[in-house]
């Protein structure tokens, strides 16, 4: 028998109609999601813009996003009328409703923050990091959701099903399908391939979104990946770890362009035993580093204990205020033994 409820979140009608109230009698509603997009982020604005520009098309709609959109975006039908960084700010004077998509802190709108901080907006949160800070008035969260658009299929169908179309259905899809990377990690769950089965009836032109996303490398990305993986792709076998850095100078030889990077931390995990990896990346100030594990380790916890971050059991990422080499050399050398005495303890 088909269980139809399993692609559904428990979100309950009193949280839809106490949400559907203040949109009702809002006339600007701001719909924003983190600083560094990715596709879900992205995914998760577009389809609750386009789901509240149908409904309501008197209502002054605003997509909004910290900074710049990945390139494996663009091609999304409606990514010129997302405001970006400054172009934001007066809207969180103006809006009365805050839609906060795929982050769980104020801080995750970067530089934006003290301007969402300071608005009067009702504010709703849809996500699935864990850990939410408890600043909103809507808190609809779940940690265990393989993506953030997974919650906003549910959110959407029970505010008004009749409006899901192939637009909806096709950033829904999108932003399922990035987060579970091709459906692989260990997110994608029954749920998963349910809503995924549930939004093909849509008729999404799933090898089109597939197309886009992956297929659409530049040929400077490409070179990047082939040097990443002959000269800075390294394995720490007693460890199950590989990892990989990069610094400003490399990037620059390869004209690396934002969003460029993307996946590479995930090269390691393709080795036979590697379990554990991380990508450091050189910023103007800071050290930016990705981890991911398919194993046991629980990275959101090693991000936020030790790179002043955080995310997801199987995918996190933090800051080290380092130089490049010294980064690299402190998680090796000191974090990384710390990580195997914790994993030892808890056993
Ligand atoms: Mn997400």
């Amino acid at each position: 028998m088909t269980k139809i409820y399993t692609m559904f979140y428990p979100i309950n009608q009193n949280t839809i109609d106490k949400i559907k109230s203040q949109v009702e009698s809002a006339h600007t509603i701001l719909i924003i999601g983190h600083t560094s997009p990715d596709p879900d982020a992205v995914s998760s604005v577009l389809s609750l813009y386009v789901f509240f520009k149908k409904k309501y098309p008197q209502k002054n709609i605003i997509p909004a996003l910290p900074d710049d959109l990945p390139t494996n975006v663009f091609w999304f039908e409606h990514v010129n009328d997302i405001k970006l960084g400054q172009q934001v700010v007066p809207y969180f004077k103006t809006a009365q409703v805050i839609f906060l998509v795929d982050l769980n802190e104020a801080k995750r709108v970067g530089e934006l923050e003290q301007y969402l901080r300071q608005s009067s907006a009702f504010k709703i949160i849809i996500d699935h990091h864990p850990e939410p800070e408890q600043f909103v008035d809507v808190l609809i969260s779940y940690p265990e959701a393989a993506s953030t658009t997974e919650i906003i299929f549910t959110f959407v169908h029970k505010y008004d099903s009749s409006l899901i179309d192939k637009q909806i259905a096709t950033y829904i899809f999108t932003g399922l399908l990035t987060d579970t990377g091709c459906f692989c990690h260990d997110s994608a769950n029954e749920r998963s391939f349910a809503v995924a089965s549930e939004l093909l009836k849509y008729k999404i032109d799933k090898n089109r979104i597939i197309q886009e996303i992956y297929n659409n490398y530049s040929y400077d990305r490409m070179r990047l990946m082939g040097y990443v993986l002959v000269e800075k792709m390294k394995i720490i076998p007693e460890y199950n770890f590989g990892y990989i850095s990069l610094s400003l100078e490399e990037m620059r030889r390869f004209n690396y362009k934002y969003g460029d990077h993307e996946n590479f931390v995930n090269l390691p995990l393709s080795i036979k035993g590697i379990t554990f990896s991380a990508m450091f990346m050189e910023q103007e100030k800071t050290v930016r580093v990705s981890l991911r594990s398919t194993g046991s380790i629980d990275v959101g916890m090693v991000a936020k204990k030790y790179l002043n971050g955080g995310g997801h059991k199987n995918a996190a990422g933090g800051n080290m205020d380092l130089p490049l080499q010294n980064a690299v050399n402190k998680f090796i050398n000191e974090i990384l033994p710390k990580i195997f005495e914790n994993e030892q303890v808890n056993d």
